[in-house]
């Protein structure tokens, strides 16, 4: 062993014996436990960032510490490689994507090889690999077969900048997740994955999950939003042409006598038909298509309507109500249209003080002595008041009361609903998977024989920025109908990249499978022990890969009911923001790393200087790691000056897994500082064996009280003694394991 310190060289030769000895292949054994252990797949980017350090490092070590522990671990890694990423930087470089991504692949396996993971890389995935999709297809076709896949034409978000279509999940305060472009509406075919058939389920399922974070579940659950009401009619007034009577979906059946007007969404019937001899009405219409269909927005955005001129009777009363149509209400939920109690909903109360409508208040709080809020709705369940025959009940009973009745009238009918929409998949995007269908003139849609799968993704393309490449690539598209034979036209369509990350961990399980999706050893390996990921995939992911394993145990194919049984959500990497303001009022980033800072005795900050022109900076406070604020850190130079297991360490020790994390040079120093103690240590132990020391580092790396983590290291290498990493265990040092 030699005296000094030397990572790089050690790194190496470790990372090297493990590849000479396939130290980290994993193989079924039926006779020991195993450890499934999976961290979300990367983007290939381009390169590696911190929070992709973060998430393999913490995988890493539970993987090592469960080997040690006698586990059978399986700890695989792979690309999540189609996306429009790659399309972009494509029309930049007039490159096809295929090439960018295979490159950036390339160039970021090397760099988690540097880091020395405990990874089964037989097992590598990249979802770009007709290996990988030819599954994507084969399954969309069986989903198909069953209803689960379906074609119809729908409403959805538009994003103008990337030329697509997005998941209502997918649009973040009005705009694309990626793009940042305020989302538009639009009607497009396309096809959809029946996930609402499996809502309750799904949210019951969550119960199944202690191994989850509450937060994320509590997440899934909302967003699922399940809900108990009554769809209630109301028979619209004979003078009107629309010969259709209106429903509504409440919750707040208690509410019923309170309503003073009934509100419908934009794109509702009733007000395209109230607007084709209303002018102006026309003109509302048009000005709302801006915007989104996503709830969220629609509930912050400022309150607009108009009157449709069409009343519609109150189903108890029969007292006659206007139709307003509302920018607050959803076409996609419920009925697409509501019945305004202004006194009890905060929505209502808002628009009818916008709008001068009536405010009747039929619920007074349970406590008399409390008042209702004058200048706000009073939104909690209480007792009926001014209700007639229903005055004088709790909300509930007037809920059961009011529905019996409306039910006796034909007029009402409890009902369960949920928020949650059906998945739509199709994207007009050129670099993803292709949907296996052929379009014929004579025969209609068809789909691609199985035996003719999968359909290849042409790697040549370049996309030009207008619209999809394959649709224009004759080559792709001209095809021959499998059920006539004439020719036909080939979707050009791909599915969403969201469908790739559904069954990716599945996939590990049997790579090398060509012959079918999923055999015998995902029975071994599924499900996945411990997942582990950013929050951001808390509702998106997690969900559809979670609907995605249900479909595939219901079609046979796997036996599992959930694919994830511990999920931990890691915390962001955070660091320093600096910038400077021009007299324009632009804001420029400088990267920490070309900041020098100047302290006095007392600790305090004296000077902050851009190195290049030595000119001062401000700081912005601490943010998240990113691109637009300029604060990242680039792993790769952290590895090449200090080496991997000071990276690895920094990122255990500075910060418990599940909080976020400063970014600190100096902590990376110490970190740095401590491996050379160590390794001095354990030279001189084996200098002089007599004076044996005590290795044991001991640190609380965990939060909960119920798993104490600690912190054992060396271990030794037949070659050389290697201190690696650090291994991090749930035991206490109390137990036997340590004696
Ligand atoms: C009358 C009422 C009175 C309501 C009241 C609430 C409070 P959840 O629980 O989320 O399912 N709603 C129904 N369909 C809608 C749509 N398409 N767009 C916007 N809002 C819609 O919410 C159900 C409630 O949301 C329903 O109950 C309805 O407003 C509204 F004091 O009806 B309520
Ligand atoms: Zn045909």
């Amino acid at each position: 062993m030699q005296e000094k310190y030397h990572p790089q060289e050690i790194e190496q030769d470790a990372q090297q014996y493990w590849e000479n000895t396939a130290a980290f292949n994993a193989t079924e054994l039926p006779n020991k436990p195993k450890y499934y252990c999976l961290s979300m797949f990367p983007y290939p980017s381009g390169k590696l960032h911190m929070g992709h350090v973060r998430n393999y490092t913490i995988g890493d070590v539970l993987s090592r510490f469960h080997r040690m522990r006698g586990y059978n671990v399986l700890q695989p890694m792979g690309w999540d490689a189609f996306g429009l990423p790659a399309e972009n930087a494509a029309m930049q470089h007039g490159l096809p994507p295929a090439k960018w991504t295979y490159d950036n692949i390339a160039y970021m396996r090397k760099q988690l090889k540097s880091l020395g993971f405990s990874i089964d890389w037989t097992r590598e995935i990249a979802t770009c690999d007709p290996h990988y999709y030819r599954w994507n297809q084969w399954f969309f076709l069986r989903m198909l077969e069953h209803g689960i896949a379906y074609k119809k034409t729908q409403v959805v978000n538009w994003d103008p900048i990337d030329q697509t279509v997005l998941a209502n999940e997918q649009v973040i305060d009005g705009r694309g997740w990626r793009t940042g472009a305020p989302i538009e509406k639009r009607e497009i075919p396309g096809y959809y994955l029946a996930i609402t058939r499996y809502a309750d389920e799904l949210l019951d399922a969550l119960d199944t999950l202690p191994g989850w974070p509450d937060r994320v579940r509590t997440m899934q659950a909302n967003w699922i939003g399940k809900s108990h009401g009554v769809d209630i009619t109301f028979p619209v007034s004979e003078q009107t042409e629309f010969h259709q009577d209106l429903k509504v979906f409440t919750t707040r059946a208690d509410t019923l006598m309170g309503v003073t007007y009934l509100a419908i969404a934009v794109e509702h019937p009733l007000a395209l038909q109230a607007a084709k001899n209303n002018p102006s009405l026309t003109e509302f219409l048009e000005e709302c298509k801006q915007g989104t269909t996503t709830e969220a927005e629609l509930a912050t955005q400022a309150k607009k309507g108009m009157d449709t001129g069409y009343t519609a009777l109150h189903p108890i009363t029969g007292e006659s109500i206007p139709i307003w149509v509302a920018n607050y209400v959803l076409m996609g939920y419920g009925e697409g249209a509501v019945m305004a109690v202004p006194a009890h909903d905060e929505r209502d109360f808002e628009f009818a003080t916008q709008y001068k409508l009536p405010i009747k208040i039929v619920i007074r709080p349970q406590n008399e002595n409390e008042l209702p809020p004058l200048n706000q709705a009073f939104i909690d369940y209480g007792i009926t008041i001014n209700s007639g025959e229903f005055s004088g009940l709790k909300s509930q009973a007037a809920i059961d009361a009011i529905a019996a009745h409306l039910e006796l009238k034909q007029l009402g009918k409890k009902r369960t609903r949920y928020r949650l929409r059906d998945w739509g998949i199709s994207r007009q995007r050129y670099w993803g998977c292709p949907i296996p269908l052929i379009h014929c003139d004579r025969c209609g849609t068809v789909p691609v024989p199985d035996d003719q799968l999968p359909v290849l993704l042409p790697e040549n393309l370049v996309p030009d920025g207008s619209g999809n490449p394959l649709a224009k690539s004759s080559e792709f598209s001209i095809c021959s109908c499998p059920s006539c034979g004439q020719s036909a036209r080939r979707e050009s369509d791909t599915m969403d990249t969201f469908v790739d990350s559904s069954w990716y961990f599945i996939r590990y399980a049997c790579a090398d499978q060509n012959t079918c999706m999923s055999d015998s050893r995902t029975s071994y390996w599924l499900p996945v022990d411990q997942y582990i990921g950013g929050i951001e995939h808390a509702i998106l992911h997690l969900l559809y890969a979670r609907f995605w394993s249900k479909v595939m145990r219901d079609l046979g194919l796997v036996y599992f009911n959930e694919p994830f049984t511990n999920l931990l959500t890691q915390g962001m990497v955070l660091n320093e923001i600096f910038f400077r303001k021009s007299t324009t009022g632009r804001i420029n980033y400088f990267n920490p790393t070309e900041i020098d800072i100047e302290i006095d005795a007392q600790g305090k900050r004296t000077k902050m200087i851009l190195r290049t022109d030595n000119l001062p900076v401000e700081s912005g406070g601490i943010g998240t790691m990113s691109k637009s604020k300029n604060n990242g850190v680039d792993p790769q130079e952290l590895v090449d000056s200090y080496g991997a297991d000071t990276a690895r360490l920094f990122m255990m020790f500075a910060s418990p897994p599940t909080q976020t994390l400063e970014w600190s040079e100096t902590g990376v120093e110490g970190a740095y500082r401590f491996l050379r103690r160590l390794w001095r240590q354990v030279y001189l132990h084996l200098q002089h064996p007599q004076k044996a020391e005590n290795l044991l580092l001991i640190s609380r790396i965990g939060h909960q009280p119920s798993k104490r983590f600690e912190v054992n290291c060396i271990k030794p290498l037949p070659k050389s003694p290697m201190i690696w990493g650090v291994d991090i265990l749930s035991t206490p040092l109390s137990h036997p394991l340590w004696n």
